[in-house]
């Protein structure tokens, strides 16, 4: 956090007329190790928090007025943005640019008030639309800065809430509660296993020096607001109805098969998917806690060969990098990582086969790909700069 925030802070003494700033917030992107798509299913994930985030660093005015500014690579134009602190009257509503409709969607969906105005810069490392959440991390990094002028009840679930909220409401994009909730929770050191029907969570160890997290970027940017993912959400919904549960983390198998007359192909195999993938879920924790990356690896490599053929969220460059990564000596599982259609994969391998997994990776991709070796880091913090 540190360099990020003294980079956000020049750039605010430049923006805003030579003061610095008194506060900063940052949050995490995060990788998710196995659980995809199962998150609005009511199922089970299990990612954990990046050492990559979203930094806020700002002041309060006197002037009801709301200035920022983001330096973040990728942002659409233009990248300065000023509005009045909403109001009951006048709220906030979504628009141009994008990326300020994360702000604007916190700081209307924010549990206290009344707000001051207030001068921002935002910046960060996570890669925009790399699917590591660089969004959650965005909104979970401006909850975090607003707590910080006028303080909630510091309930952190209902923080998380309110940050979906935010992406539902402001961004157009019905995605689950994985995102924030491992950006709010995220604890160093530990994968978080989400139960997301009932948001219990249980912090499994990822400490093993002998253990590595390769996260490798496709270079092919995902966009989920896009129609892909709110139909996946519909055909879930209408598996789950004919099935007559309230969610398809109350199906089992057995049921699915039984009804799979009364199932469109697609929808069969979407519920498949997810079935078949909280099951993994909870399998998977169960191997990282006895240490049994064999399992794990296997795991990994079904839950990406699901998403590829029954989900249909992967494509052809992450099929790639999976198909490379599983040809080193050394890596355990491979697979598709977040939403899909590009972004990241993450490979679970021995630390010391991380540099030859690179090479082969990047002789065998068609593309340019990006690597993090990544540790589990802790969730939103905020700092008097
Ligand atoms: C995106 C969504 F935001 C998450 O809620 C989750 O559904 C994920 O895709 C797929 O597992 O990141």
């Amino acid at each position: 956090m540190a360099a990020a925030a003294a980079a956000a802070a020049r750039a605010y003494g430049e923006a805003f007329g030579g003061g610095a700033p008194g506060l900063a917030a940052w949050a995490p992107g995060r990788v998710n190790l196995i659980g995809e798509h199962t998150d609005y299913n009511g199922g089970f994930v299990l990612p954990m928090a990046l050492q990559l985030g979203t930094v806020l660093v700002g002041s309060p005015t006197q002037d009801g007025v709301i200035s920022i500014l983001t330096t973040a690579e990728g942002a659409d134009e233009p990248r300065m943005v000023r509005f009045p602190v909403p109001s009951h009257g006048s709220p906030l509503s979504p628009g141009q640019p994008r990326w300020a409709n994360y702000v604007k969607g916190v700081i209307q969906h924010y549990r206290a008030g009344p707000l001051p105005g207030f001068n921002a810069v935002i910046a960060s490392d996570v890669p925009l639309g790399g699917g590591l959440s660089s969004s959650a991390s965005l909104e979970v990094a401006t909850y975090t800065f607003l707590q910080q002028l006028c303080p909630d009840d510091g309930d952190l679930e209902a923080k998380a809430l309110a940050c979906q909220k935010a992406e539902h409401t402001f961004a157009g994009m019905p995605c689950g509660i994985m995102d924030q909730f491992i950006s709010v929770m995220g604890k160093e050191g530990h994968a978080l296993l989400i139960d997301c029907r009932s948001l219990e969570t249980v912090l499994v160890p990822l400490t093993d020096a002998s253990l590595a997290v390769l996260v490798t970027n496709s270079n092919v940017r995902h966009t989920l607001t896009g129609s892909e993912y709110p139909s996946r959400r519909r055909q879930c919904e209408e598996a789950a109805a004919a099935l007559g549960r309230a969610s398809l983390r109350d199906a089992t198998m057995a049921e699915l098969e039984a009804a799979r007359e009364q199932l469109s192909e697609e929808v069969y195999r979407r519920a498949r998917h997810v079935i078949g993938e909280i099951e993994r879920t909870v399998q998977a924790a169960q191997a990282l806690q006895a240490r049994d990356y064999r399992t794990f690896g296997r795991l990994m490599v079904e839950s990406h060969n699901s998403l590829r053929d029954d989900y249909e969220v992967s494509c052809l460059e992450l099929d790639e990098l999976v198909a490379a990564a599983l040809e080193v000596d050394g890596v355990y599982g491979s697979r598709m990582t977040g939403g899909g259609f590009g972004g990241c994969t993450v490979t679970l391998l021995e630390a010391g086969a991380a540099e030859r997994a690179q090479q082969h990776i990047k002789g065998k991709y068609s593309g340019t790909a990006t690597f993090y070796i990544t540790k589990p880091s802790d969730g939103a913090k905020a700092q008097l700069l």
